[in-house]
């Protein structure tokens, strides 16, 4: 705020501002910059593909965590004999009621500890079951992550990571090895989002709370677009301010286009809380914080991917936290969602700006290149920790658009404040949820600051340290996903969760148990309630390979047989109408029918299955409409339904 009459644009604390500065339009480029400079100080959006954090290269990765130690006992050991074997090792070791869980192939036994161990405790264990005599061997059952398609540990491929200092101060890309974000969104509340191909596919929903039109800027009050009108105010332009600390926390990474995130397989969602001037309400910031975190908002839809991070790079001069915010906070600190906010840049005591002072938030102010505090940093007590902020030499470098007083096309910039500094941290804290998802406020402060190495006076996040230090959570099975497990047969007929309960992306929770190979997927929303999809089933892996719960939304009911020996499921999106029958006969396959669509209630009235039969593929566009064939198992008679766009009519005809 120093290089700008920020008081001008604040009344008496109702409206706040943006904690960001903008650089010099040429900046220099951070050391180690590469040689091309000139093209990347006006960065020109490729239109390549926007893709998620994990690119083709590389090779997956292993947890240093496990819950599996894999014995070959000696022959003819019993039952009795090995159970006294893992008595021992509990009472010696970290192991936690170990159970042999299945026998391999090969006739080892797969023994699961109720607990996580990490390294050391796996080699204790290892130690303390071979030194028994009825064993032959042990070792850890190794977690392989991502073996396909990971994000490498080494240098991303994207074009600016060379003017990324930020990123690179604080551990990243070497934090990657422990997570990456994965199952995690993390909240923008900031002046919305922006059309930008290195941030559309991180990007799920998120809503627009600016209730007042005059900086909406789009027309009206609360809506649920928060595109980003222009944070511009007379003389100064638009900064682009939520696209930019978006970027910095998740961009798209490795897609050898634009930035890299800190979190690369994160997910982003913007709540759009200030406007024009880069001003708003306290009331619409406190709400859009609180929706972010999953909280219920009067009038506004529910949040169907609630953050588990949210990022606030505002600050505004306040002598005390306004209590809309408090409460805010403390909401969400209750439910484990830390409120990360900049710490301000008006070089003063972070206890006079807002929302700083508000107890609970995790405060973050600005570092330079040269590992000093910046000039322009807010400071003292109330800073938790610090990050990488920039200065004139060494700014922040990420997604902004090159619109001035209107929208104009996506972009790369630099920015430099404590508002660049908060999202760096976010981004961490988003690769620490990705190991404990219910991991509380206090201790990620507590870990963010013991972890950190001190750059004047303070704490400076390190990215690597603070990740390795989260115990990785054992997935826990809770709510309506274990009512439903329980009664289903639990682990002895399901298995046990291999990951946590995570965002479908359109509303609702889907988690995920093996056995024996055998994998069962319980989604849960509060439309659908709870059911399982079996990916074992023709019903199940067709699904997945059409697209899911994205294409899809969630299972309506269990897997449901036919009269005439077939199974059929029905999907429907949260919030929305169109449902789809998929259903499978052991001669069609599994194939989709949309019981929205003309042809779909065509089909309906003429007896589902026992009329026309089972589809044969799925509805096919075509330049006037749509069709889909149907095969009745009885007959063998192989039926069309054509559908024409411009009468709306489905005509029958029998093909053979
Ligand atoms: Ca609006
Ligand atoms: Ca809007
Ligand atoms: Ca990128």
């Amino acid at each position: 705020m120093r290089h700008l009459n920020t008081q001008a644009w604040l009344t008496a604390g109702l409206a706040v501002a943006l904690v960001a500065t903008a650089a010099p339009a040429v900046a220099a480029p951070p050391e180690g910059a590469a040689s091309d400079q000139t093209a990347q100080v006006q960065p020109v959006t490729e239109g390549g593909t926007a893709s998620l954090g994990r690119g083709s290269a590389g090779e997956g990765r292993v947890l240093a965590e496990t819950d599996r130690i894999v014995v070959t006992f000696k022959d003819d050991v019993s039952q009795e004999r090995k159970a006294a074997v893992l008595a021992t090792a509990e009472r010696r070791t970290e192991m936690e009621d170990p159970d042999i869980v299945r026998t391999t192939g090969n006739g080892e036994d797969v023994v699961e500890s109720d607990d996580m161990l990490s390294t050391a405790e796996q080699q204790k264990v290892v130690e303390t079951i071979e030194s028994d005599p009825a064993v032959e061997d042990a070792e850890p059952d190794q977690i392989v992550v991502n073996a396909l398609a990971a994000t490498p540990a080494s240098t991303p491929n994207d074009r600016y990571w060379s003017y990324q200092w930020g990123p690179r101060d604080i551990g990243i890309p070497s934090a990657w090895k422990e997570a990456t974000g994965q199952g995690v969104v993390i909240g923008i509340a900031d002046t919305g989002q922006s059309d930008h191909p290195d941030l559309n596919a991180k990007t799920v929903q998120g809503y627009d709370f600016l209730s007042d039109t005059y900086h909406s800027r789009d027309g009206n009050g609360r809506d649920s677009n928060p595109r980003d009108e222009g944070d511009w105010s007379p003389g100064r332009p638009s900064w682009w301010h939520g696209s930019h600390v978006a970027g910095i926390a998740a961009a798209s990474t490795n897609n050898r286009q634009g930035v890299a995130g800190v979190a690369p397989d994160a997910r982003l969602q913007h709540a759009r809380v200030l406007g024009a001037d880069g001003r708003g309400y306290v009331s619409d910031i406190a709400d859009g914080v609180m929706w972010s975190a999953g909280i219920a908002i009067p009038g506004v839809p529910r949040n169907m991917t609630p953050a588990k991070v949210v990022n606030l790079s505002e600050a505004w001069d306040a002598g005390s936290c306004p209590a809309v915010m408090q409460k805010a906070v403390d909401r969400m600190h209750a439910i484990n969602v830390p409120l990360v906010v900049a710490a301000g840049n008006a070089a003063k005591s972070a206890n006079l700006a807002s929302p700083a002072n508000c107890p609970g938030a995790v405060v973050v102010g600005a570092t330079t290149y040269r590992q000093q505090l910046t000039g322009y940093s807010n400071w003292g007590p109330m800073v938790d920790v610090v990050a990488p902020g920039g200065d004139v030499s060494s700014p922040i470098w990420s997604t902004v658009n090159t619109g001035t007083y209107s929208i104009g096309r996506a972009s790369y910039g630099d920015l430099t404040g404590t508002s660049m500094a908060a999202p760096h941290v976010a981004g961490v804290i988003a690769l620490m949820k990705e190991r404990n998802p219910d991991l509380g406020v206090e201790a990620i402060r507590s870990t963010l600051r013991s972890t950190g190495s001190t750059v004047s006076g303070y704490r400076k996040v390190n990215a690597v340290a603070a990740t390795r230090a989260v115990a990785r959570a054992k997935p826990t099975v809770r709510g309506a996903i274990a009512t439903y497990y329980a009664s289903h047969g639990g682990a002895a007929a399901l298995g046990t969760p291999t990951t946590h309960e995570l965002a479908t992306g359109v509303g609702g929770v889907v988690q995920t148990f093996v056995k024996n190979g055998r994998t069962t997927q319980i989604w849960w929303s509060h439309e659908t309630g709870a059911h399982r999809v079996d990916t074992r089933t023709g019903i199940g892996a067709r699904f997945a390979q059409l697209g899911g719960a994205a294409r899809f939304g969630l299972p309506t009911k269990d897997e449901q047989p036919t009269a005439t020996g077939g199974a059929y499921q029905n999907f429907v999106r949260p919030g929305a109408s169109s449902t789809t029958k998929i259903i499978w006969s052991a001669r069609t396959g599994a194939q989709p029918v949309g019981e929205s669509s003309g042809i779909g209630k065509q089909w309906a009235r003429d007896g589902f299955e026992n009329g026309a039969g089972y589809p044969t593929i799925p509805e096919v566009l075509t330049a006037t409409g749509a069709y889909q064939r149907f095969r009745n198992p009885a007959t063998g008679v192989l039926t069309q339904y054509t559908w024409t766009r411009a009468t709306g009519k489905v005509v029958r005809t029998t093909l053979g």
